[in-house]
């Protein structure tokens, strides 16, 4: 039986490589994938005025390395005053109220926060200024994000919300931002 030590080593060696192939080995020291990018080259959303307010508006959104970006204009805000800009996670703004959009955008099951400044909702954006005319020129870049695809962060299908007050960036669980004064779908378009 001269070959069954080398059949037996052989054996042994093409179990050990199926067992590797079916596990690579772990890379602790690898930093997290990148978000996957979304699907969509472009998207917009039509605010319009909620809760019986006067404020509406329009944005694009444009995927862009690590996120959205977001551009457009709002107006009939309150003159000179900040408000609150959140991605919510429904895209039904049929309520009145706009509650029908649901709370904000949290895919990652993260406290409300303030965007790059620590734990935060993925729709969580920083506060609009309105000028003396009540219009905002609207220009955020939304990090973490993707615009279309159905990856747990892409924001196709939701909402963008404007709230009555500025959101103070840490009350729970929306930053006690008052009432929501318009709502739009983020709609894919191309
Ligand atoms: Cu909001
Ligand atoms: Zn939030």
């Amino acid at each position: 039986m001269r070959l069954s030590l080398p059949l037996a080593v052989l054996a042994a060696t093409t179990t050990l490589l199926a067992a590797c192939g079916t596990r690579p080995p772990a890379r602790p020291e690898a930093p997290p994938a990148p978000p996957a990018m979304g699907t969509a080259q472009m998207a917009e959303a039509n605010l319009a005025p909620a809760s019986a307010s006067l404020v509406s508006g329009r944005v694009a959104l444009v995927p862009e390395a690590g996120g959205v970006h977001i551009t457009g204009v709002i107006g009939g805000l309150p003159r000179g005053r900040q408000v609150a800009f959140h991605v919510h996670e429904k895209g039904d703004c049929s309520a009145v109220d706009a509650s029908s959009a649901g709370g904000h955008f949290n895919p990652a099951a993260q406290p409300h926060g303030r965007a790059g400044g620590g734990a935060h909702h993925a729709g969580d954006m920083d506060n609009l200024q309105a000028n003396a005319e009540g219009v905002v020129h609207v220009d955020v870049r939304l990090r973490g994000v993707t615009l279309g695809g159905g990856a747990a962060n892409d924001i196709a299908g939701r909402a963008l919300v404007v709230h009555a007050d500025a959101d103070d960036y840490h009350s729970q669980p929306a930053g006690n931002a008052g009432a929501r004064v318009a709502c739009g779908v983020i709609r894919v378009t191309r």
